[in-house]
């Protein structure tokens, strides 16, 4: 994270996040000679981050549901990675829907109880801020899962939750589906977890990784910046 990186921009009536800041407090100088530290702030959703049931006002009377609430066990999963970044790189606003995920269950077995599911588009490829969020007149278009899927994974397959490339875990023209955000809405209603703007998913196999991804433990936390870690087979 630095001070370019890119965070969700909701239209002008809402809160605003705070881009992430870095402050130098010392670095082996007169402030402090034998030590080098920051204060940093930001959004609980910048850079790659974990979406918890509380974030969502569907998810608000779930059982531990914040980042310091969430069983410690939860913070680690079989991860399912389909595969759609040449449907991604010609459509930006391409969504994921039931079919496409059935195709993939033909080839790799039926998505466990517990797994994650993460949507590989390439899209965290795209360096430049301007078109990561690919904000048009419009709002932004990136892709995401189709409305149908959401409540498809949550209910009919008991997934942990969704993870994507793109700034939030929802397609970037969700405000416009029904219900608005299903992601956000239908996943975290069911105390089930997002993990937004993941990279490098082209390195793990589409289905055999653990993932890894203990939040920060703030307090009540919506969420948390965090390393998300694939646990790969040493063969
Ligand atoms: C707040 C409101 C809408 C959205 C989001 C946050 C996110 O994408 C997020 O980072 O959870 S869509
Ligand atoms: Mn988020």
């Amino acid at each position: 994270m630095d001070a370019g990186t890119p965070t969700i921009a909701l239209p002008p009536e809402f809160g605003k996040i705070w881009p992430f800041r870095l402050e130098e407090i010392s670095r082996y100088d007169s402030r402090g000679p034998a030590w080098y530290w920051n204060n940093f702030s930001c959004g609980e959703h910048t850079g790659t981050h974990f979406d918890a049931p509380i974030h969502w006002v569907t998810g608000k009377d779930c059982a531990r549901n914040a980042t310091d609430t969430i069983p410690v066990e939860n913070f680690f999963a079989p991860a399912c990675v389909i595969d759609v970044s040449r449907e991604a790189g010609a459509d930006p606003d391409f969504l994921l829907t039931p079919q496409h995920v059935e195709s993939w269950e033909a080839i790799h077995g039926r998505i466990e109880a517990g797994s994650w599911v993460l949507m590989r588009t390439d899209w965290s490829k795209r360096q430049d801020a301007g078109a990561f969020l690919n904000m048009k007149e419009d709002g932004s278009h990136v892709p995401g899962p189709h409305p149908d899927l959401v409540p498809f994974l949550a209910r009919e397959r008991d997934v942990i939750g969704w993870g994507a490339e793109g700034v939030g875990t929802d397609a970037g023209q969700a405000h416009r589906f029904d219900p608005p955000f299903p992601c956000h809405s239908i996943m975290h209603g069911s105390n089930k977890f997002g993990l937004a703007s993941l990279t490098n998913l082209e390195s793990i196999a589409a289905k055999g990784s653990g993932v890894s991804h203990a939040a920060a433990e703030d307090c009540r936390g919506s969420g948390s910046p965090c390393r998300v870690l694939a646990l790969v087979s040493g063969d």
